[in-house]
């Protein structure tokens, strides 16, 4: 068994979980934040047995897409600069962030 991690944006995230209740992969939600962007994305936990997790990574690539956002870049703190003026900057946001991990123990009591 695998532990699937998988961050996406929230815009694919109740789609995505809509996926996962129909072809019966048990997942947990979780409202997270992006380290970079400080914007809300939202991470599933999946205990997954080793011959569905191709299926569920298919499933996350077919449902996640690629976005761009804008960000305004951060001030400049040289102070030898004239302008400290901010500047909008595009990020491309990626479909799905995936870890897959080892599973130690799966136990529900
Ligand atoms: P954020 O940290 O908000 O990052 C959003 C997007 O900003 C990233 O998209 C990437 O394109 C860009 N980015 C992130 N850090 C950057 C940096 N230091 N310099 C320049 N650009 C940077 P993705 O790579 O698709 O990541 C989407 C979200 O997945 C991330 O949101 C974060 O929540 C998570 N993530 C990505 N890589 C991760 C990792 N190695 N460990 C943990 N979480 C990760």
């Amino acid at each position: 068994m695998k532990l699937v991690v998988a961050i996406v944006q929230n815009q694919d995230s109740r789609r995505l979980a809509d996926e996962f209740t129909e072809k019966g992969v048990r997942a947990t939600k979780l409202s997270s934040t992006g380290g970079f962007l400080r914007a809300g994305n939202t991470t599933f936990l999946m205990g997954v047995e080793d011959k569905k997790v191709n299926e569920t990574l298919d499933l996350i690539k077919e449902n996640c897409s690629t976005r761009t956002q804008t960000m305004m870049s951060p001030p400049s703190y040289d102070f030898s600069l004239e302008s400290d003026l901010t500047y909008p900057v595009n990020v491309e946001v990626g479909g799905a962030t995936i870890f897959v991990l080892p599973i130690d123990q799966f136990l529900q009591f």
